[in-house]
């Protein structure tokens, strides 16, 4: 199965949380997801002891090791912006969804051809194009 790391914001805020969650639990049906906590409620809980540096070095393991980065940027995150340059960095195809109607992507990642961005309105949207990612 395919490995995707799955890129949202955490200390940049956690509005669309929730909707991390549905998006990794759909990925899960047909593709291993190596960055399951993003979309976990229970965030404070989980980061209560782990060090900066050991999530730096896990994360940028996991870029390494993934086939694909998928990301939910319309809550904008400074983390997830370092990802997506890593990602380049290691050729990596990087998909990025952003709800166009609550953002508008920073201009870093939308000027960069190499990045393949999935403007959408509604949730529903995101499903086939997921669908599309992860059976190419
Ligand atoms: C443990 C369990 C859940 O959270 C933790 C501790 N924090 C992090 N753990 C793993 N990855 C993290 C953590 N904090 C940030 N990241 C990575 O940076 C994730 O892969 C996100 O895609 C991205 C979010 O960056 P910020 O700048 O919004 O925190």
């Amino acid at each position: 199965m395919k490995k995707v790391y799955f890129a949202g914001s955490i200390r940049g805020g956690r509005v669309d949380a929730a909707l991390y969650e549905r998006m990794i639990r759909y990925i899960q049906r047909t593709a291993v997801v190596l960055t399951e906590h993003v979309g976990c409620s229970n965030l404070n809980l989980l980061e209560q002891g782990k060090k900066d540096e050991t999530i730096y070095n896990q994360d940028t393991a996991w870029l390494r090791e993934s086939e694909v980065l998928i990301g939910e940027c319309t809550c904008p995150s400074l983390g997830v912006g370092y990802e997506l340059a890593y990602a380049e960095r290691y050729n990596k195809p990087c998909h990025i969804f952003y709800d166009k109607t609550k953002t508008q992507l920073s201009a870093m990642l939308t000027g960069n051809p190499y990045f393949h961005i999935h403007p959408y309105e509604k949730e529903e949207d995101i499903y086939p194009v997921l669908d599309k990612i992860l059976s190419e």
